[in-house]
Order: structure tokens, then C-alpha cells, then sequence
């Protein structure tokens, strides 16, 4: 016997928010699961990513970026969970394409939110010449980096870092999805306010980029299906005019990087619990997004 705990089970990871350890112990136990660390953090936590199919095409996705976001790796998670089951969709789905999650992409974020500040957002590196703490690796991706829409204050919520790529969790992405080959979908999940994003963030004037009639096809795909679920709706359309501009973000990043179905998604809900989405919803949300991402990867399945 090992000693090491025994994973939990699906019922027990999703009726509350868990720590990285836990979702993770908890995906490393579905079948056909294999585990590697992309890159360690500042406080020295491994970002570890989780890989299963068996198809040539791959697709990867991740969660906590941002560590407020609870209720993105609890979703991604449940995703995880069902695309490793024994539906004919999934099972169609691993023949197609081999997957790999990311459920905590900012673990010192994420374990900073669960002991000391619930709405604390970037990772805790320490900036040099400030008392404030932390990047926002979500405006760190070495593309249209320092652009509008990132902050250049080291005390902002939405602060770049000090260069291009410069965060652990920007560098951990970068690298392993550089070592990758024939990577067609990333999706990148945040919340809240219930939107289906694809590139571009950094402007609003260069819209449509050459793949939009594509990605606006997925999207929409994937939002049909997830109202379907439970009746819940998103919006689907590019970042920059439907959220926000934001440059140096992850998606710009994918996808001006050759990986077409490129997406940010804003998780539930449009603002009543906010950050702070009660456990309830964890598999309400988790059911719905399951359905659109396998509509999605349907499509893609197709091109
Ligand atoms: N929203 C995202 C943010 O980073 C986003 C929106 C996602 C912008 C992806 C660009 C790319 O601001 C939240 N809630 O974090
Ligand atoms: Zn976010």
C-alpha cells in the first residue's frame, strides 16, 4: 500500500469547492489518466496538467487562471470527469482527439483565495519597487502584450507583469502547448457572466479574424447546447467587443499561435453570487458546459 489517501469520489469533489490537491487526486484516478507537472509557481506548487484519448488531434483546456474563479476548476473537473466515462459522446470523442486539462493553471492564487482573500484574482509573485503582490497571468501571453486593455500598475487587478511572459503560469502554458503538435481546440474558462469568447481581445477594429465564420459557428453551437441543459443562456462573440479589450490574454495568444478553436468562457452567473457562486451549482454548470464543449468538439471533429 502506497499510504496516499484514497482519490474521492465524484459525488463527494463536486457538492463543494475543493483545494488543487483534491481535484486533482480526483482526475488522476479516472481511467486512462496520465499526470505531468508543465511548470512550478513562485511559492513552488506544481501546475500539473492531466492527458487522456487517444486521437492524433489534441485539444486542451484549463481552468483557474484567476483565482477568484471558483467555480472554473470545479467545472473543468467535471468535464474531466465525463469526458474519461463510457458515454458513446465520449468514448466517440477520445477516438478523435486526445485531451488535456489544467484544472488549477494559478495554484498560489487559488490557495491565497481558500486562506486569506476570497477575491484575491492574479498569482502571489511579488513586484519589484512595489508593496503590491502579483501579475495577472491573464494579460501576461506574449502576444499584443502591453497593449490597452492591461494595466501597467503594479497594484492592479489586471496588472501585465513587467514583460512579456514573464509569470510562471504564462510560461508554463506557453511552453507546453509550444511542445505540442497538432493542437486544435483551447479553451481557457473564467467567470463570471455567462459568455462564449474567441479571439480578439487585444483590438476591436481587426474583427473578423480569418477562422471568425468558424469560431462564431462553434460558439454558437456551444451555447445552443447549453441552454438546452437548463435553460441557462450565454453570449457567444468576440472578446474584445463582447467583454472587454484585453490584451495579452491567453486566447489571443492560442490562437495567433496556429490553434483555431481558440475560446474564453466566462462561467455562470451574470452577477447575483458573482465570484462567489454557491457549491450548488457546481454540477448544474458542470452538466451544462459539458454539453457545450461536446457540441463544439463535435464540430471541430468535422473540419
Ligand atoms: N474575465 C476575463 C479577464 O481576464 C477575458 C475576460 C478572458 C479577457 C479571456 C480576455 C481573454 O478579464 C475575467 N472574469 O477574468
Ligand atoms: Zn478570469
Amino acid at each position: 500500500k502506497s499510504g496516499a489517501l484514497a482519490a474521492p469520489t465524484a459525488a463527494t469533489v463536486f457538492s463543494d469547492y475543493q483545494d488543487q490537491a483534491t481535484y486533482e487526486s480526483f482526475i488522476a484516478s479516472l481511467p486512462g489518466v496520465t499526470k505531468q507537472s508543465i511548470g512550478t509557481t513562485y511559492q513552488g506548487r506544481s501546475i500539473n496538467a492531466f492527458s487522456f484519448g487517444t486521437g492524433s488531434k489534441r485539444i486542451v483546456f484549463n481552468g483557474g487562471i484567476h483565482a477568484r474563479e471558483w467555480i472554473s476548476p470545479a467545472v473543468v473537473t467535471y468535464v474531466a470527469n465525463y469526458l474519461t466515462g463510457s458515454t458513446s459522446d465520449a468514448v466517440a470523442l477520445r477516438s478523435k482527439f486526445t485531451f488535456t486539462v489544467i484544472p488549477v493553471l494559478n495554484p498560489d492564487g487559488y490557495a491565497y483565495t481558500r486562506s486569506t482573500d476570497r477575491l484575491w484574482r492574479k498569482n502571489r509573485e511579488p513586484n519589484s519597487g512595489s508593496s503590491c503582490v502579483g501579475t495577472d497571468p491573464n494579460r501576461n501571453f506574449p502576444y499584443k502584450w502591453g497593449g490597452p486593455g492591461a494595466s501597467s500598475s503594479a497594484c492592479a487587478a489586471d496588472y501585465r507583469g513587467p514583460s512579456a511572459g514573464s509569470s510562471k503560469e504564462s510560461k508554463a502554458l506557453t511552453s507546453f502547448l509550444s511542445s505540442l503538435s497538432n493542437v486544435v481546440s483551447y479553451i481557457d474558462f473564467h467567470s463570471y457572466s455567462q459568455l462564449w469568447m474567441f479571439p480578439w481581445g487585444y483590438t476591436c477594429t481587426n474583427i473578423p479574424t480569418a477562422d471568425y465564420n468558424d469560431l462564431n459557428s462553434g460558439g454558437s453551437m456551444a451555447v445552443a447546447a447549453l441552454e438546452a441543459v437548463n435553460g441557462v443562456s450565454f453570449t457567444n462573440g468576440p472578446i474584445c467587443s463582447t467583454v472587454y479589450q484585453a490584451s495579452g490574454s491567453t486566447a489571443d495568444w492560442t490562437y495567433a499561435n496556429g490553434i483555431t478553436y481558440s475560446y474564453a468562457v466566462e462561467l455562470r452567473d451574470t452577477g447575483d453570487n458573482g465570484f462567489t457562486l454557491p457549491a450548488s451549482q457546481i454540477v448544474p454548470s458542470g452538466k451544462e458546459v459539458v454539453a457545450a464543449v461536446v457540441a463544439l468538439w463535435q464540430y471541430v471533429a468535422t473540419k
